[in-house]
């Protein structure tokens, strides 16, 4: 399976308990149904996968877009991707109970989601109950800046992987156990391609698009901007240092996706973050 991108048996994602510290192996779709891990401290883990589901004769566009990014097989990639669909919808469900909403946050490394999280959480975090997943191919760095707001926050560390998988998400909600009515995020790897095929069980994607990546990003990876239902422009406090026309890259994201909502903001300046924070407050179960 995704072998060019490293998404194989040997990726070994670990998650950081948010209180603990510790680092717990987990499985991603990529894993086999049951499977043994051997933890850090040497304690061996053994745990449970849902069943498989066979892919479909048709294979849906998501598999073959997979298949040809990772130049694996198409086979595989249905298998792979029905499995995840099956665990997303668990998820999804299981929110859904709970009444809670889930984001899931893609954008290329350093486009800025986590700067505007933070800036997020200490602006609603009372408001609502919150928690976060973050998602990266090392370090927690990340947990660490969100658990500084005082928000509940879980590692996961995808290792070779490129992108969070719902089982990983599964998992990720299970130890953080988010109260009735939370708005759960879920920061995704820093990756505009093979995110954008993982259904996390998320109510929606907010791809987030920093102005120094250039006005041209919607076409060039339209298949995360058709993915996504929100669209965030960021670092606008930046525009009068780069070349970048805002009207153009929004007339690419809408001829990619028509219903894209876009929000266009700095989270440094806090300029814009008021129709962006509308926005989150109108989200429901
Ligand atoms: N000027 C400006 N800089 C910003 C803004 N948002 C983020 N940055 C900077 O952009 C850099 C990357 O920000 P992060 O929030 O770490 O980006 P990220 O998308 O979470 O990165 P990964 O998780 O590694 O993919 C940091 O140096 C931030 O300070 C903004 O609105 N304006
Ligand atoms: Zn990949
Ligand atoms: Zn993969
Ligand atoms: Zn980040």
């Amino acid at each position: 399976m995704c072998v060019t991108c490293g998404c194989s048996d040997e990726a070994t994602p670990t998650l950081t308990h948010p209180v603990t510290g510790k680092l717990e192996a987990i499985a991603s779709i990529h894993t086999p149904q049951s499977h043994t891990h051997i933890q850090p401290d040497g304690t061996i883990l053994t745990h449970h996968h849902s069943h498989d589901h066979s892919p479909d004769h048709h294979p849906d566009q998501s598999a073959v877009l997979h298949a040809q990014h990772h130049g694996t097989t198409l086979t595989l990639e249905q298998r792979l991707l029905s499995k995840n669909d099956a665990i997303a919808n668990q998820n999804r469900g299981w929110l859904k109970g709970r009444e809670s909403v889930a984001l899931n946050l893609v954008s290329s490394p350093g486009a800025g989601k986590t700067t505007l999280l933070v800036r997020t959480l200490e602006d609603l975090q009372s408001d609502r109950p919150m928690v976060v997943i973050e998602g990266d191919q090392a370090t927690s760095h990340d947990a660490d800046r969100i658990q500084a707001t005082g928000c509940a926050a879980i590692q996961v560390n995808t290792g070779t992987g490129c992108h969070l998988d719902a089982a990983m998400v599964e998992q990720g909600l299970d130890m953080l156990h988010p109260p009735l009515g939370s708005l759960v995020w879920i920061e995704n790897v820093g990756n505009l391609v093979c995110p954008a095929l993982f259904d996390l069980g998320e109510t929606a994607k907010v791809v987030i698009l920093s102005v120094t990546e250039g006005d041209d990003k919607p076409i060039k990876y339209p298949h995360m901007f058709r993915a996504s239902q929100v669209m965030v422009l960021t670092k606008i406090d930046l525009l009068p240092y780069v070349a970048f026309d805002v009207d153009r890259c929004l007339d690419y994201a809408y001829q990619v996706n028509p219903n894209l909502t876009c929000f266009q903001l700095s989270a440094t300046t806090g300029a814009g973050l008021e129709d962006w924070y509308s926005w989150l407050r109108q989200l429901h179960a």
